[in-house]
């Protein structure tokens, strides 16, 4: 338990926890005055997002169904804007990914972490990309002008990135960096910027001409923090989705309900992405690895202290 008492008294802490709290006021402020509507996230489900890399079931039996942990609300963001009255969404959503112990190392990797998970409706990749932007600069706007002192003791200097953030395309990243090239533009860069295009999961939308081609992308810290957020448009028609869910070998009992919504024309046209608190609260606190953001980290192959 010393460790933890440690972290629960150190000092350190109390300057990440103010520029936290003003980080997510700036962005709950940003959502309302953009019209984007707060929703309660969902902790347990019988169908979320596959998560197309290894990790271990977190899911439990209750009364004859079974139900997992979110990996991240992306099926109940799409749904949600079945809603007439509003475009767009938001949720703080806890997600639970127990992924693979060599990603402890990474620094950026909690098995238990929150998303701030946005999602419009009949929108355009650049119109959500410009709604990041204006919520970054706004946060960072509001810690540098509210937290001072917390960001002078913990020796953090931040600076409000210019608008538009910059976009790279990922072929064009990989043709100058090669394969670590999400690492190499990282370290180079010196404000956040987007890079589109990345083979991913079966819900991202894939051009339908240009095969291969996906309409995706990530925000990433400068200064070697890596990724900060990830999203795209999404498939919303079920023949696409069907075939993508083949490509991948999708195991489509486990999305039978979400299925079944798109065969009936249920899924709107949307587009969206998640941006992880703890990666975005190290970034503006210049902390070395998530774990020192958290109050009670969960660092993937490790053993929870409390
Ligand atoms: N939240 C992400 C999205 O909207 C999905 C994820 O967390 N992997 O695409």
């Amino acid at each position: 338990m010393q460790r933890t008492v440690r972290r629960l008294k150190d000092a350190k802490m109390t300057h990440i926890l103010r520029v936290q709290s003003a980080a997510l006021k700036a962005i709950h402020d940003y959502m309302y005055e953009s019209d984007v509507v707060q929703a309660m996230p969902v902790v347990l489900s019988p169908e979320t997002d596959p998560l197309d890399h290894p990790h271990f079931d977190a899911s439990v039996e209750y009364y004859g169904q079974r139900l997992h942990l979110t990996k991240s609300m992306i099926f109940h963001k799409q749904l949600a804007l079945l809603n007439g009255g509003f475009d767009k969404i938001y949720f703080m959503s806890p997600n639970v990914r127990l992924e693979e112990g060599g990603l402890g190392g990474t620094g950026r990797h909690l098995f238990e972490f929150t998303q701030v998970d946005i999602e419009l409706k009949e929108k355009s990749k650049e119109e959500f990309m410009a709604v990041v932007d204006g919520m970054i600069a706004s946060v960072f706007a509001f810690v540098i002008r509210e937290c001072e002192d917390d960001l002078r003791a913990l020796g953090r200097e931040l600076r409000v990135p210019e608008l538009p953030l910059k976009v790279y395309e990922s072929e064009e990243l990989r043709a100058r960096y090669g394969d670590g090239f999400e690492s190499a533009a990282s370290l180079k860069e010196k404000d956040p910027f987007w890079i589109t295009n990345f083979k991913r999961e079966f819900y991202d939308k894939e051009d339908s001409v240009r095969k291969g081609y996906y309409h995706n992308y990530d925000v990433f810290w400068p200064e070697g923090y890596g990724e900060a957020l990830s999203g795209g448009e999404r498939e919303f028609e079920y023949e696409n989705i069907v075939r993508k869910m083949t490509e991948r070998k999708t195991d489509m009992d486990s999305y039978r309900k979400y299925l079944e919504a798109a065969r009936g024309g249920l899924i709107p046209r949307t587009v969206g992405g998640g941006l992880g608190i703890e990666r975005m609260v190290r970034f503006l606190t210049g902390q070395e690895h998530v774990r020192d953001v958290a109050l009670f980290p969960r660092v993937p192959g490790e053993h929870i202290e409390f």
